[in-house]
């Protein structure tokens, strides 16, 4: 295969709720769509993970643009491709910018399943037919704000709650969430809002027997979460600690956690993720998808990629309609029962619809 084109898009997504952070709070979702013609003329789709302004990590949408416009897409334009792994070859002599290489490499990954006839999920080596998945609720201005909209996400079947915390928002609220779901599988994420110096308050949501806490500490901290795993009984879950195959293995090594959530744009791609995922399932690491509230088309991949073995637990990629009035795909990805039916059609399973797409589009380029 070889990428004979490449068009980027600049979208504008408006969220249906905001959504609050220990690092803060936005509505509008603006992302690079990447789209990817072989010489059959064949489309492969991949989306930037980037957020407009670098508070989850120093990779932006702007940033990302650059690092395609002036280096990626150079470097992948014309180069006979035989498997998406050679992707990362590719890029070798390119330090980090994961969430940039991985709008590529996805695009590439949806191109190489379609032209072999199967499923993206098939074409990673996934197995499931249909996927669990939990959902991620933003910090609420009140406790029974929070109750509510868990109680409406109980209901319409989501097997796992994660709720944000921050210093402030963190036992008193998972208390009240406790009694009044005594049951249900629970999780905090800190989104790095804590140090070592708050050990107490992290020892205290031991006492609600919640699945994990997903990164406490520093973004770029695995020696502090090992101190505080030793700590507490509530397994450490790694986010943004993790951006490589090496800094799981590290992490595994010195038991800065016992669970990963995998982010395919934080590690740079579909290729990366399949590692870390096999490296964590010969440690018995379970691991989950995380989202970035994806567009239909980093969706699409998330759910491919939920269908490797070793995803056992429940991932944050809810149903569009929890995010869009409308989604950039057709069908929408839907949940019912907690479930999601992975396609079985060639490539990513869902159709880019291009209308929708030129509507939230502010700005478009083409390399070839
Ligand atoms: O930490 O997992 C996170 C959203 C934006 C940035 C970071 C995170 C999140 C979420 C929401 O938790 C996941 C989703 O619903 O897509
Ligand atoms: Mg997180």
């Amino acid at each position: 295969m070889r990428i004979k084109e490449v068009t980027l898009r600049h979208l504008q997504m408006k969220l249906k709720f905001p959504f609050t952070t220990s690092f803060g709070t936005f509505q509008d979702r603006d992302f690079i769509l990447l789209e990817a013609k072989d010489e059959n003329g064949n489309s492969g789709w991949g989306e930037s993970v980037a957020f407009h302004s670098p508070w989850y990590s120093e990779e932006t949408m702007k940033t990302n643009w650059h690092m395609l416009e002036d280096y990626l897409i150079p470097a992948l334009l014309n180069q006979e491709i035989t498997h998406p792994d050679e992707v990362s070859e590719v890029f070798s002599n390119i330090r980090k910018n994961n969430m940039a290489k991985s709008t590529i490499e996805g695009a590439v990954w949806d191109l190489y399943s379609q032209e072999k006839g199967v499923s993206l999920a098939s074409a990673l080596g996934g197995k499931k037919s249909k996927i669990e998945v939990g959902i991620s609720i933003g910090i609420q201005d009140t406790a029974s704000d929070l109750l509510r909209i868990i109680e409406k996400h109980v209901q319409e079947g989501y097997k796992r709650m994660k709720v944000k915390i921050k210093p402030g928002w963190d036992v008193d609220v998972m208390r009240e969430v406790r009694k009044e779901f005594p049951d249900v599988p629970l999780m905090a994420d800190a989104n790095s809002a804590y140090t070592l110096e708050d050990i107490d308050t992290l020892k205290a949501l031991d006492e609600f027997d919640l699945m994990m806490i997903e990164q406490p500490l520093a973004s770029d901290d695995i020696i502090d979460h090992a101190k505080l795993q030793e700590a507490i009984s509530t397994p450490v879950c790694l986010d943004e600690s993790i951006h490589s195959y090496e800094d799981a293995r590290k992490a595994i090594e010195l038991g800065s956690c016992g669970i990963i959530n995998i982010k395919i744009g934080r590690v740079g791609g579909l290729s990366e993720s399949k590692r870390i995922h096999d490296l964590c399932e010969s440690h018995h690491i379970p691991v989950w998808c995380g989202g970035m509230l994806e567009s239909g088309i980093g969706r699409a991949h998330n759910v491919a990629l939920t269908t490797l073995s070793n995803f056992i637990m429940p991932g944050d990629t809810a149903a569009s309609s929890r995010y869009w009035e409308k989604d950039i795909i057709t069908p929408e990805v839907t949940v019912e029962d907690g479930y999601i039916t992975v396609p079985d059609k060639p490539g990513i399973g869902y159709e880019p619809d291009l209308e929708t797409i030129e509507s939230f589009t502010i700005e478009k380029k083409t390399y070839k």
